[in-house]
């Protein structure tokens, strides 16, 4: 325990006259942030319909948007896909949590994702307590896989902060392909796909402290915690590799030449509580050095734990794997602009961001130079500085969290001021509504970026909206930018809690309308069908009995289920194939089997499947679950289930 190292947190030292003692006070206690927003909320917005018709953002009925929006949804555990500028939400795509509408979660194909990449101790803990998967996720960080600094629209990467998860989506039908359990490694949060020469790496953030082997015989001995970083090979969906960092992990990013990546870290102090993970003026970045780290796995200058190799990279190591600068307070956000050049880190509890030019970082790693001498400005832009974006024209957005705005500035700018020149690096700040955490512009992390609209994603909606009780949603706001104007075009809630979003321009996004009948979505029902002599592309109505499995194959074609009913017996394990043989757009499909906590969705030339025990005898009726021609409702059958003689 590190209890009288100093006086304890209180209101009343939050609330001192300090620079560090005011934004402490506003980021932690709820009055100050409720009397900081009254006042911006009293400058009300002009009407945003007439703010889209005047920057061009209409999108009318019919229409189609100009870019796609990936989003978090936080502790929801899924991803969506939002059509900007209407902000029209336009799919959710469950990836960590479960899905009744989908039947992720429910179907074999999508449990045999959930549960592959678990580690085995946690399939244990799991079973112990009547879970197969974890039935709750918190997706902070979507992010597409690159070549070549910009999107290729092949995947999405995206963190589980709860279960200590990475899981992929396919682009190509918006659906999670893989999910792995990082071990070693606590509560994944910063994740970043490599950027040059393409994403062989998807980079991740262990942001919780635990000791190297954690099986319980090293508990409150916080001098043993460390922290892991964790290089994902993106094909193989594998661990590459792990280095062991000092101090905590929070973001993370990475540059545009394949050299370096970055991580924040807000506790360097170790400390296990909130006055002592706030002690130090300044905490740090850690660099990784990708061609060191690679060259230490093959000279084997590893140990394997769990199966993975992991590095030490910790401070004092005088190795070049890592190397930590200095960054002033708690720091969060990670940003690498698309200048290719500067790296802005936002210092949360301090009113800063460190600009850091990674042209620089070589000499830190080969001469051993001061690792200060990388930052090159470090403007104060307000309070609560949490997340940077870019516009492709030098210019920085940083959204400043206590003081519910966002502050454009330019880069260079503050590069001069930094350097002396009497220049002033904010071009304007914008009221937001209230409190932003992440922010994003069109193509934003690419070297495509543009800076046609800003989305602010902001944690508290308040008085925005109708009350719907305690529980409020988030609201989002997105502006038109115009040189130096930024207009207001919509303004929304949203459910818990997008934290991230990138805006992707649809040259790169080129989703299939119908399935491929033979995708690997459903690879082990077409071997098993192969096995039991069925054709899963022709039509099928065939029950096969296996002892006491049971498989019914059958084939959907609007509005009939190729079985108008099948008979198994009490206690069988039931499996029914559905395979959706229509072709035509927006011809989906499901399977309902009434009172058995099955559902699921079935798309056009998809094959799903569900198992379950028949345990209970009796007539159920199965129907078609999404909605799909006038007869939908009559799109239905029996099932069978005989009693068990006694
Ligand atoms: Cu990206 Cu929200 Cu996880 Cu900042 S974090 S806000
Ligand atoms: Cu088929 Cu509804
Ligand atoms: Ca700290």
């Amino acid at each position: 325990m590190s209890e009288g190292k100093k006086m304890p947190i209180s209101r009343r030292n939050l609330l001192g006259a300090t620079a560090g003692g005011a934004a402490l006070a506003g980021a932690f206690g709820s009055r100050a942030l409720l009397t900081g927003s009254a006042v911006v909320g009293a400058a009300t917005l002009a009407g945003t319909t007439s703010a889209r018709a005047a920057t061009g953002a209409e999108v009318g009925p019919g229409q189609l948007d100009e870019y796609y929006g990936f989003w978090s949804s936080g502790q929801c555990g899924e991803m969506r896909i939002l059509g900007i500028p209407s902000m029209r939400e336009l799919m959710r795509i469950p990836v960590f949590n479960t899905c009744s509408a989908t039947g992720w979660g429910i179907t074999n194909e999508s449990k045999k994702i959930l549960t592959e990449g678990l580690l085995p101790e946690t399939k244990e803990y799991l079973a112990a307590n009547g879970h197969e998967f974890p039935p709750n996720g918190d997706l902070h960080h979507p992010h597409m896989s690159f070549t070549e600094g910009t999107y290729d629209g092949r995947f999405m990467f995206m963190n589980d902060k709860a279960n200590t998860r990475v899981a992929r989506v396919r682009c190509d039908v918006m659906k999670c392909d893989k999910i792995i359990e990082i071990p070693n490694a606590k509560a994944i949060h910063g994740l970043r796909p490599q950027r040059w020469p393409r994403t062989n790496y998807v980079f991740c953030n262990g942001e919780d402290e635990v000791p190297m082997i954690n099986d319980g015989k090293i508990l409150d001995e916080p001098e043993k915690y460390v922290n892991f970083y964790t290089a994902v090979d993106a094909d193989e969906m594998k661990v590459a590799w792990q280095v062991m960092v000092s101090g905590n992990l929070d973001n993370t990013d990475c540059d545009y030449e394949g050299k370096y990546a970055f991580s924040t870290s807000y506790n360097s102090e170790m400390g296990m509580n909130l006055a002592d993970m706030t002690e130090y003026d300044m905490d740090h970045v850690v660099v990784f050095n990708i061609a060191e780290i690679e060259k230490g796995i093959e000279n084997g200058d590893f140990q394997e734990l769990n199966g993975v190799k992991v590095l030490d990279g910790r401070k004092g190591q005088n190795k070049k794997y890592t190397r930590y600068i200095p960054i002033p307070n708690n720091p969060h956000g990670c940003n690498m602009a698309p200048d290719k050049i500067h790296l802005c880190i936002a210092g949360k509890l301090s009113p800063t961001v460190s600009v850091i030019d990674v042209r620089k970082l070589d000499a830190v790693f080969n001469e051993d130079a001061d690792p200060r001498s990388v930052v090159v400005a470090e403007p104060e832009l307000g309070l609560g500085p949490l997340h940077t974006c870019f516009d492709g024209e030098g210019n920085a957005f940083t959204t400043l969290f206590l003081d519910s705005q966002v502050v454009k500035w330019n880069i260079e700018k503050a590069v001069q001021l930094f350097n002396g020149e009497d220049v002033d690096p904010i071009i304007t700040k914008q009221d937001v509504h209230y409190q932003p955490g992440h922010n994003s512009t069109v193509m934003g992390e690419t070297l495509e970026a543009s800076g046609k609209y800003y989305l602010s994603m902001n944690k508290f909606s308040k008085d925005r909206f109708l009350n719907v009780g305690p529980l409020k949603p988030e609201n989002e706001q997105l502006f038109a930018i115009d040189g130096d104007k930024m207009t207001l075009i919509h303004e929304g809630p949203t459910f818990a809690e997008p934290h991230d979003a990138i805006i992707v321009d649809p040259s790169k996004v080129k989703p299939v309308s119908v399935w491929d009948r033979n995708d690997r979505m459903w690879a082990d029902a077409r071997k098993q069908a192969e096995a039991d002599g069925i054709d899963l592309d022709d039509w099928q109505d065939t029950v096969i009995r296996d002892g006491k499995k049971v498989r019914v194959y059958m084939s959907s074609n609007a509005p009939q289920f190729s079985l108008e009913s099948f008979t198994v017996q009490q206690d069988d394990e039931v499996t029914v194939y559905v395979t959706n043989l229509d072709d035509i757009d927006d011809l989906t499909h499901g399977f309902t089997m009434g009172n058995h906590a099955v559902a699921m969705e079935v798309a056009p030339q998809a094959t799903s499947s569900v198992t379950f025990i028949a345990s209970r005898p009796g007539v159920y009726w199965y129907y078609c679950q999404w909605f799909c021609h006038a007869l939908h409702m009559e799109m239905r059958g029996r099932m069978f289930v005989e009693p068990k003689a006694s």
